[in-house]
């Protein structure tokens, strides 16, 4: 296997990375000492809201994981990809709906895999078994309640953090399949959308990639199979496919990479230079190990840096706060206390206010949306059952009444399928702005309680408060993602004991009634089912944004809080005692502004590398 042109060839870019002056592992190594200094100062003023903020950058700087996903709609080549990236055919591909369950590949000493079950076990497997668990053949409806599979190979660019992720395809007829690709969005730091030119990019696979685009921050687009296409058709194919994407998403700057991931796989095997320089595998591939060395870096450390000096600039305005109380006379403090105290329950009372105005505005939501199935429903319903009419009328004569039965029942399935989709696509755009406006004035409402609370904080103590920017608190997108509602399949609905001596008319009469009622009642029971879907999502979209800048507001209000105490402990002190105390908060001081000039000196460095 030609490895040295694989994912595990790092060695020309990261040299090269080096000649520009980038040194990434000294920079976080830098970043985390800073980080845990301003840590331990946390920990001493007894910040605890503080100090478990830090913690956690900390956590997610040291232990960086960046998860590359591969996603598109079915047998698009996904699998295959991640197979020739990591130079080795360890996940299993094939021809029909394959992938049905999300596998990570992470760093390992040898190639293996582990099995992960919905009771909560797992089991260790060879990759050769990973057909029995991780696809629709060998696992067939996931009967064997698999949640996940990690695997684990030996590969630099692994070793460094970066976990693949294969997702099962989009679109196929495992309904579950897709929807364990759609429930890891969120996670993903940067995506492969794999799509392919014969058949072209459809109407669903753009939908897809612009959804995606909304949620993950870079995507890289490959245009697969192209070993399959004329090599006349090459360019109007690329060019195609370029112009349909960038129109639909708007924007000039697409990466795009047409390439051959089966030949490229093929030449690592065969150690053939010349098929893997036709399969314009190598390209793509030296972008992506690019993309992974310097910019994957450079984002994760700016963005520690960029969280560490927020949350230290917060814990000077705390230890700024206790210097100026111990200064001032004790009655003076008293008062400020006591006003703070109250300015503290004022602010608790507004957010809880606020509560009640988001409740009812969910609540008109929820009601337009309702407003909204109902009336699709209402129509949608008798247009359904004349389509059916028609089509039993104009059947009937065509086939045997047996064969009849299970067209008329795949007729209805696609004809329902059909009317309810352009519905369902309504609905989660209207969603989406829904969730968007409440959560847009709820951001703006929260950020002025806690803007006016800073300053009047500032201006009664004396102190000067750190300035949020607007891009630290507004919210990154929070985008819920639920099982979508199934569509019914209408396949058993009708009644074999409906005699087939009876004559014609009299037998589609019956017919029709029946069908008229299941779909009838299924179709109430469906718009129930979707406004429920609705309220739920909509909620819990809230709850998530909610939860997020009220988590920053805390430490604010647990900063006051803190003050507050330790001071109040102060006053009845010595006066030797209280000045050994200022000495220890002015050092303490000095060392978190010193832990602020490093990260503030590294961030412009990095920056200048850009
Ligand atoms: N000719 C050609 N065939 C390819 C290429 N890439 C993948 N295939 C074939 O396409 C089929 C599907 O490949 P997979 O990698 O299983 O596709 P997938 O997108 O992972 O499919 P799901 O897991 O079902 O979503 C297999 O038979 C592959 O051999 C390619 O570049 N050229
Ligand atoms: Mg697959």
């Amino acid at each position: 296997m030609a490895s040295c042109r694989t994912f595990n060839s790092i060695s020309e870019s990261a040299s090269r990375s080096i000649e520009r002056g980038i040194d990434l592992d000294g920079w976080k190594g830098a970043c985390l000492d800073a980080l845990s200094d301003i840590k331990k100062v946390a920990e001493r003023m007894g910040g605890n809201s503080l100090a478990s903020a830090i913690n956690s950058i900390i956590v997610d700087l040291r232990d960086e994981r960046f998860y590359l996903a591969v996603l598109g709609s079915f047998k698009r080549g996904k699998s295959t990809l991640i197979n020739a990236l990591l130079g080795l055919e360890v996940l299993p591909t094939g021809i029909l709906p394959l992938t049905s369950v999300i596998t990570r590949i992470s760093f390992g000493k040898e190639t293996q895999a582990r099995v992960f079950f919905e009771d909560g076990n797992s089991i260790e497997i060879s990759a050769s078994e990973l057909e029995s668990f991780t696809t629709e053949k060998g696992n067939p409806n996931n009967e064997k309640g698999v949640t996940e599979v990690q695997v684990y190979v030996n590969n630099e660019l692994l070793r460094q953090g970066v976990v693949l992720v294969d997702t099962p395809g989009i679109g196929s007829v495992h309904v579950q399949s897709t929807q364990n690709t759609y429930r890891f969005l969120p996670k993903i730091d940067a995506a492969i959308f794999v799509t392919g030119v014969d058949p072209p990019i459809s109407n669903e696979e753009i939908n897809f990639l612009s959804e995606m685009c909304q949620t993950v921050n870079k995507v890289f687009i490959v245009l697969n199979k192209m070993d399959l296409v004329d090599e006349r058709d090459i360019p109007q194919a690329i060019a195609y496919t370029r112009s349909v994407i960038a129109n639909f998403l708007n924007t000039n700057s697409l990466e795009l990479y047409p390439l051959s991931s089966k030949l490229a796989l093929l030449s690592f095997r065969d150690r053939d230079k010349l098929k893997l320089s036709n399969s314009g595998f190598i390209e793509f591939s030296n972008r992506l190990k690019e993309f992974l060395l310097n910019e994957r870096g450079r984002v994760f450390v700016q963005s520690a840096i960029k969280k560490g000096i927020r949350n230290a600039s917060d814990l000077l305005t705390l230890i700024d706060l206790q210097l100026k109380m111990l200064q001032q006379p004790i009655n003076e403090i008293q008062e400020k206390m006591t006003w703070l105290k109250k300015e503290i329950e004022r602010v608790n009372n507004r957010i809880s206010e606020l509560d009640h105005v988001i409740a009812a505005r969910c609540e008109q939501a929820v009601k337009k949306a309702e407003a909204m199935i109902s009336s699709h429903i209402n129509e949608i319903v008798p247009r359904l059952l004349d389509r059916i009419s028609n089509y039993v009328n104009s059947e009937f004569l065509k086939c045997k009444k047996k064969d009849l039965v299970p067209r008329i029942e795949k007729f209805i399935t696609e004809s329902v399928e059909q009317e309810v989709r352009p519905i369902l696509n309504r609905l989660e755009l209207d969603l989406q702005k829904a969730i968007q406006d409440i959560t847009f004035s709820l951001e703006r409402e929260l950020e002025k309680i806690h803007t006016d609370f800073r300053e009047e904080v500032g201006r009664i103590f004396q102190v000067q408060m750190p300035s949020y920017q607007e891009s630290d608190f507004s919210i990154c997108k929070s985008r819920v993602y639920f099982d979508e509602v199934r569509l019914f399949d209408y396949e058993g609905i009708i009644p074999l004991e409906i005699p087939y001596v009876l004559p014609k008319p009299l037998y589609i009469r019956v017919l029709l009634k029946r069908v008229s009622n299941v779909v009838t009642s299924e179709m109430d029971k469906y718009s129930g089912k979707l406004r429920y879907d609705y309220a739920y999502r909509l909620n819990e979209g809230i709850r998530l944004v909610k939860s997020e800048i009220i988590a920053r507001m805390q430490i604010t209000l647990d900063i006051m809080r803190k003050a507050v105490e330790s001071i109040e402990i102060m006053k009845e002190k010595a006066q030797f005692e209280k000045n050994s105390k200022f000495k220890e908060l002015a050092e303490l001081r000095a060392s978190v502004k010193e832990a602020i000039d490093r990260l503030n000196s590294m961030s412009v460095e990095i920056g200048a590398g850009e």
